[in-house]
């Protein structure tokens, strides 16, 4: 008696004072729904090995086929996603978020308090930041003789048949939008439709490409000219010298993914413990450096080194920005900007 007795003693005693790196047996998963190359494994892995939460990870190309999902699932299935700033609003609308107790999230003062409380979703009440970018040009300088310095440079024929263009409508209409003239959150049914009239005049059919491709057909060559998010440029520079990123005079598309837990999620609580993890400034930086997107957190930057600090990819200036906007809902005029994309697919074939 006296023996077992002291055998349970032990059995307690280990379970109570179990270093906190061993992971408690019922942490349970987090179910994560986010763009495809986006965080790397080993940050995964480390937040598995810290808390014992599983995660079980799946991947989208766009934040329209996150969000029929989500909508089609009532917002049920995953307890986290990674929109972009103009789904925000739609996805709130919708019932599809979850209102965050910022409380839980203590390291979201690591966040650039400039890159808070923005007009797609004020105060975060939904919402918190995890990556930011623009969507700039890309060229093949040993290819392109002359200077390209605007979107409208994209209609020279010289480039007939050698453009790479995103299968992502707010991007591709976007800079169709910026080169007509107009807004790039433009509402103006002409406007969207002068938009779709650029890029039908750019259009063959095989230069639109899926965004993970996209990269891929500007390092082979494939294509000479383009528009490309920042992290996928400095990807395809790193293996093709030859390639150069600029911002265009008319303007820049600028975007923010955050992280939102869908309204059905079944572990909030995961859901809260990952948000949080992943605003360390040295998680973040993992990110960074293998996705080369800019962070919105201000202790990442800190921990960065001079070339990725200098890095105008990254870290554009303001010079750069100058004309630049940041991609925004556009309410009921969405469903003409879903229009005169898939005409724009159908049309152009
Ligand atoms: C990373 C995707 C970046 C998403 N592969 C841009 N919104």
């Amino acid at each position: 008696m006296k023996r077992a007795l002291s055998l349970l003693t032990v059995l307690l005693l280990t379970a109570l004072f179990l270093p906190p790196s061993v992971p408690a047996l019922a942490a349970g998963k987090v179910i994560i729904y986010n763009w495809s190359e986006y965080i790397p494994d080993d940050v995964l892995e480390a937040f598995t090995k810290e808390t014992g939460i599983e995660v079980v990870y799946t991947t989208y190309e766009s934040n329209e086929s996150m969000h029929d999902k989500l909508l089609i699932q009532k917002g049920r299935g995953y307890d986290l996603v990674c929109p972009s700033t103009y789904f925000i609003p739609q996805m709130i609308k919708e019932g599809l978020a979850l209102k965050i107790d910022k409380k839980r999230i203590p390291n979201l003062k690591n966040v650039d308090p400039k890159l808070l409380n923005q007009e797609f979703d004020p105060d975060n009440r939904y919402s918190i930041p995890y990556m930011w970018g623009n969507y700039g040009l890309i060229f093949n300088s040993a290819l392109v003789k002359n200077a390209v310095t605007s979107w409208n440079d994209l209609l020279r024929p010289e480039f007939k048949g050698k453009i790479m263009l995103y299968d992502d409508p707010r991007m591709t209409m976007g800079i169709a939008l910026l080169a007509t003239g107009a807004s790039l959150n433009s509402t103006k049914e002409s406007e969207i439709r002068a938009a779709y009239e650029f890029l039908l005049k750019l259009r063959d059919p095989k230069n639109v490409f899926d965004v993970t491709a996209a990269k891929n057909v500007m390092v082979n060559n494939h294509s000479v000219i383009g528009g490309i998010w920042n992290g996928d440029a400095q990807v395809a520079m790193d293996e093709n010298s030859d390639l150069v990123y600029i911002y265009p005079k008319e303007g820049v598309p600028l975007w923010m993914d955050s992280f939102v837990i869908p309204s059905g999620a079944d572990n909030v609580d995961n859901a809260y413990a990952f948000i949080n993890f992943m605003l360390r400034p040295e998680m973040a930086l993992r990110s960074v450096e293998e996705y080369r997107y800019s962070s919105p957190n201000l202790g990442t930057l800190e921990l960065m080194d001079k070339k990725m600090r200098e890095s105008r990819l990254l870290n554009p200036t303001a010079d750069d920005l100058r004309n630049a906007v940041m991609l925004n809902g556009v309410g009921e005029a969405k469903a003409l900007y879903d229009l005169y994309w898939e005409k724009f697919i159908t049309d152009a074939k």
